[in-house]
């Protein structure tokens, strides 16, 4: 069968893509996955235009919640073309009563397992609605297939080594929807790490890690970075703070190539971190870790939350000298979004403080879809985008940038120099993040396919 992956997309700034910086890696991985009797073709909406007339006969779509509604207009388009169209990812496994509305069938949770018997049943005629994944053993898992990213994406070699993550943040899904940690072997990741048929050297030289929390097993990851010396790789990826104890760990970091690690710091606000049971994170500890990471001359990344229950103005907008004060390198500021299958949905829905009015295009991680507690909805956006106009400055910047140059080891200062420069652009064209209440064009609901007329993409 042809069948034609799509990574559905809901812009997020008021003009232009996100970027095609970096490319997701499920598509590429579900490509993989699929038994070779099938030709796949993978589109990523961020960037490619999507192709209406394909000769595909399977539709498969991914997609986050903030996403849901790009994913449902494709599907309405597509069956009314007669297309099978199925999907997977975080939002249908959450909301499979929904997504089942839209699509023929949908995958929960993990694909590795299932994904082969769901297309075998659209050939025997015999297609069930909801196949449940399990969690997969990570053992023998095939290399992305690298060869199906267009030219446009700058890095394209996105990797995983382990899933899931031992926290349980009360604003995230990771535990729900990839339960227990589990690792690829050692020398399958270091295969598609030399992963090297790309045109331009930096495709070949960076690594960029999509795991959740890359270095929760001690043992595993430093095995995995001593063997990652001799590749001579640019690498980065996500982690928990905690690293910054391991001396040794950080060295092999260093020794290994990595240019930039993402931490989950969240907030400044005790009261927060405690709500958010991000036990894991130590404000008084905040700047003594990231200055061992950046000692290395490795970037850090952070993400930032405006909206915990603590918040005010003020307390959001501090965050933008609090972050230069502890040495971030690249700021990301979200809006706090109660996904489902959260603890904090669980809380907000009880204390009846979600909006059901907003629609999944609030769940960008730029938008309010809740009633905070000291703030309106508005004034808690207006808090966002102030945090964030302020962060972007071309002020706050060039300082990021600046202190990078002597501190940054040459991988890491052009990451620090590329994402602020990015950004900073952004702020100046005032090319902020959308505010979804004033954009009726991309909110038009989309209603179930049995009643939905056609909509144009
Ligand atoms: C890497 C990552 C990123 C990367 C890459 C983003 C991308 N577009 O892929 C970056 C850092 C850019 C990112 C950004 C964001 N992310 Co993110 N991210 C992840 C992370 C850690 C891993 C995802 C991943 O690649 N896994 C590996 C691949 C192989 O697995 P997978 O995608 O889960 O796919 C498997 C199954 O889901 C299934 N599947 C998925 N799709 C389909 C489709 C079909 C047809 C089938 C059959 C199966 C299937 O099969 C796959 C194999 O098992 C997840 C956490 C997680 N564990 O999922 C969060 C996660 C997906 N991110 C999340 C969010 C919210 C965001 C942001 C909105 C955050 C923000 N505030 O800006 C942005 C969105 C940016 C954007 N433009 O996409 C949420 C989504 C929650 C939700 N319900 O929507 C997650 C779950 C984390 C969380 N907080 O709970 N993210
Ligand atoms: S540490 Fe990160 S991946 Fe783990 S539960 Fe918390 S937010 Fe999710």
């Amino acid at each position: 069968m042809k069948i034609d992956i799509i990574i559905a997309y809901v812009q997020r700034y008021e003009f232009g893509h996100e970027r095609d910086f970096v490319p997701p890696i499920t598509g590429i991985h579900l490509a993989a996955i699929t038994p070779p009797e099938h030709e796949v073709r993978v589109i990523h909406q961020q960037i490619d235009k999507i192709d209406f007339n394909s000769d595909a006969e399977v539709i498969a779509i991914s997609f986050f919640s903030g996403f849901a509604m790009a994913a449902y207009r494709l599907a309405v388009e597509f069956k009314d073309r007669g297309k099978t169209v199925v999907a997977g990812g975080p939002h249908v496994t959450y909301c499979q009563e929904e997504a089942l509305t839209y699509f023929d069938a949908i995958v929960t949770g993990e694909a590795e397992n299932v994904w082969p018997t769901l297309l075998q049943d659209i050939q025997l005629g015999r297609l069930q609605t909801i196949y449940s994944g399990t969690p997969c053993d990570m053992t023998g898992l095939p290399t992305p297939r690298y060869d199906l990213l267009p030219d446009r994406f700058f890095i394209k070699k996105v990797i995983q080594a382990t899933r899931g993550c031992p926290f349980s943040c009360s604003f995230c899904t990771v535990p729900s929807l990839n339960p227990g940690f589990r690792l690829r072997p050692v020398e399958d990741v270091l295969r598609d790490a030399s992963y090297d048929h790309f045109r331009h050297w930096w495709q070949r030289k960076i690594v960029w890690f999509w795991d959740d929390n890359l270095t929760i097993r001690r043992p595993y990851i430093k095995q995995l970075l001593t063997q990652m010396i001799p590749l001579k790789k640019w690498w980065l990826t996500q982690a928990s703070m905690d690293i910054a104890k391991d001396a040794e760990l950080l060295d092999l970091m260093k020794a290994s190539g990595c240019i930039g690690v993402f931490l989950g710091i969240e907030s400044f606000g005790a009261d927060s971190l405690a709500d958010a049971n991000k036990r894991q994170n130590k404000i008084t500890h905040y700047k003594e870790a990231v200055n061992a990471i950046r000692k290395r001359g490795i970037a850090v990344m952070a993400g930032f939350i405006a909206g915990f229950d603590h918040d005010d103005e003020q307390s959001i907008l501090q965050m933008a000298d609090q972050l230069m004060e502890i040495g971030i390198d690249v700021p990301f500021l979200s809006i706090m979004t109660p996904f489902r299958g959260t603890p904090i949905y669980t809380k907000l829905e009880l204390e009846g403080r979600m909006l059901p009015e907003r629609n999944w295009n609030f769940y960008n991680g730029y938008n309010v879809a809740f009633k905070p507690k000291k703030l309106s909805e508005t004034q808690l956006l207006q808090a966002h985008r102030a945090l964030w106009k302020k962060s972007f400055s071309p002020l706050y910047s060039f300082k990021r940038i600046l202190r990078g140059i002597f501190t940054l080891r040459l991988g890491a200062f052009l990451l620090s120099f590329f994402m602020n420069s990015f950004y900073s652009y952004k702020r100046v064209r005032k090319n902020y993040p959308i505010d979804m209440s004033k954009r009726i064009d991309v909110n038009q609901m989309v209603r179930p396919r049995e009643v939905q007329t056609p909509l144009s993409a």
